[in-house]
């Protein structure tokens, strides 16, 4: 079948010369770069699911970046993110020579041991762009090619996809691997506090509604499909369903999040609460206008504080030992590192840029709540504090506030998709969690205040000459681009910054913070030039922000 494999190929032909790399979430590029690369991921999948003896899932997607774009995120038997060593196999396997990619095939076989006649199983879904059904048909080639059977999803979110994957390897343990069953479980679990009589009674319908910004994606097709099993708990007005507008252009999580605007398309009153997704529903961001037309948002920081403090009180109430720690990056908000751990007093985690990072740390605690700044992220529960939750909350003997305590950390468990950052089911949770507390948007967001922050790119002709250490926070190279960074750095008060390549376009990526809006724009800009001088920038040098 290898043999075959490789006849096969020639229908998906690599275009000779072409390097691309396994980046923060796998492959992205130009989609009209990406055949071969699908199909060659179709070929790796089928491998480590023989070599693994289970389902594994390949998402066609690029997520944030423009619709001409596409790339595919690999996914692993429990939904998370594939491990190092096959990114490694997978940046191996797409940039071989037509000629050499036998011998790549092979090597990967030799050096895992596969045991060829297993079976192979592997899920694949697509998000809504354009080039998406063609590329995903190139994965399912790679997967026929080696004889693997697949099972195509066609059109479903990137956590839905973790979602199945996890579903199916667990035998149903963690739900039934359908779009129907991953709405089901998902809303029974928003729904049920309401049962519980835990929704506070300000819950006005008022309240209950909620303006999504769908990204022009697959997130607006799915909240659709879903909305009926909410039983009009939850009000939901859809902008930006693809109908009219292009994907992630001027609106979507990433928009929102770097421009600190709200997107076009979206109608909400003052006061009232609105969400971004993005490209693939993966991150979400949270907004509102007060009645003095200012924009405020309530990114990824701000909602790890809200999950992480509504947990930290029912584990209290629950009277339940629970180790509890949030995981960040470098681009969270100083002043929530400082809110977490000084008056939450909760462990916090700095990671490298990625949810496959996040994740990583995230299981080290009984509880784990990761989110990135720009909105990525979940919360993930270990098996003894499921245990523990569950036995609490069948407990006969338990006092009624211990009980209801249990009872809503375990929709917690449920509502929440512990494979990968979900912006369905992350905005279901906050949902609840607004509701449970009869808080408004403002009494939310009113927990600490941002830093003023700005977020810039530089066009460099080769970002990988940016190297760097310490969660990413400090560059090791080029030479003399931290000393000066450091430098400007100490010209504003409460300022900080860093740089890192993006693992996701072929850009630099520039954050600053500080005291005020103009330092941080005047920082950023600063360091851009740092950047533009020191690591070989292209096009004109970038130009101050005021
Ligand atoms: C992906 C990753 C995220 C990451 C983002 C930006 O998001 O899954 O973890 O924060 O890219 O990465 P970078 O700064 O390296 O470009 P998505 O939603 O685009 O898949």
């Amino acid at each position: 079948t290898t043999l075959e494999a490789i006849l096969y190929s020639s229908l998906h032909p690599k275009p000779a010369g072409l390097v691309l790399q396994y980046g923060t979430a796998g492959f992205r590029t130009n989609a009209k770069q990406l055949d071969h690369v699908m199909f060659r991921m179709g070929l790796l999948a089928t491998l480590r699911s023989k070599k693994t003896e289970a389902t594994i899932g390949v998402m066609v997607t690029a997520s944030h970046n423009p619709e001409e774009d596409n790339g595919v995120k690999l996914v692993d038997p429990m939904g998370e993110m594939v491990t190092p060593t096959w990114e490694g196999y997978a940046t191996q396997l797409a940039n071989a020579e037509q000629e050499d990619l036998l011998a790549a095939l092979k090597d990967v076989i030799e050096k895992e041991a596969i045991n060829m006649s297993q079976e192979a199983n592997v899920f694949v879904g697509k998000d809504t762009r354009s080039s998406s059904a063609s590329l995903s048909q190139a994965v399912l080639d790679g997967v026929s090619a080696l004889g693997g059977h697949s099972k195509d999803y066609g059109l479903v979110t990137t956590p839905q996809l973790h979602y199945m994957v996890c579903c199916q390897n667990t035998q149903g343990k963690y739900g039934e691997a359908t779009v129907e069953g991953y709405y089901k479980k998902l809303c029974q679990a928003f729904i049920h506090p309401l049962h519980l009589g835990v929704f506070a009674s300000n819950c006005t319908d008022d309240q209950k509604h909620l303006s999504v910004d769908g990204a022009n994606g697959i997130g607006a097709l799915k909240v659709r499909e879903m909305e009926s099993h909410l039983k009009k708990e939850l009000h939901i007005s859809l902008f930006n369903d693809g109908s009219k507008g292009k994907l992630n252009h001027q609106c979507g999580a990433d928009f929102v999040k770097v421009q600190q605007n709200a997107p076009t398309g979206i109608k909400i009153n003052p006061g009232e609460r609105g969400c971004s997704f993005d490209g693939d529903a993966d991150r979400i961001v949270y907004y509102y206008i007060d009645s003095e037309g200012q924009f405020h948002l309530l990114d990824g920081d701000k909602i790890a504080t809200l999950i992480s403090t509504f947990l930290k009180e029912l584990l209290t109430q629950a009277a339940l030992d629970l180790k509890i720690a949030v995981v960040q990056t470098a681009y969270a908000n100083g002043s929530s590192t400082h809110y977490l751990e000084d008056t939450m007093k909760v462990i916090v985690r700095c990671t490298k840029t990625g949810v496959k990072h996040l994740h990583h740390a995230a299981q080290e605690f009984d509880i784990g709540v990761y989110f990135e700044a720009n909105g990525h992220g979940t919360v993930l529960f270990s098996k003894a504090a499921e245990e523990k939750i569950q036995q609490l909350a069948e407990n006969p003997g338990a006092d009624d506030e211990r009980k209801r305590a249990a009872l809503l950390l375990q929709n917690t468990v449920n509502v929440i998709n512990q494979t990968v950052g979900d912006a369905i089911s992350d905005m279901l949770l906050i949902e609840a969690i607004l509701a449970i507390k009869g808080m408004t948007i403002q009494q939310w967001d009113a927990i600490y205040s941002d830093l003023p922050n700005r977020q810039l790119k530089v066009k460099v002709s080769d970002r990988r000459v940016i190297d760097t250490t310490d969660a990413e926070r400090r560059a090791v190279s080029p030479a003399g681009l931290q000393e000066a960074i450091d430098s400007l750095v100490k010209k504003y008060r409460q300022a900080r910054s860093f740089v890192r390549p993006s693992g996701t376009e072929d850009v630099v990526r520039v954050y600053a913070e500080a005291e005020t809006q103009e330092s941080a724009d005047d920082l950023a800009h600063e360091v851009s030039l740092a950047v533009y001088r020191l690591a070989g920038g292209v096009g004109d040098e970038p130009k101050p922000l005021h």
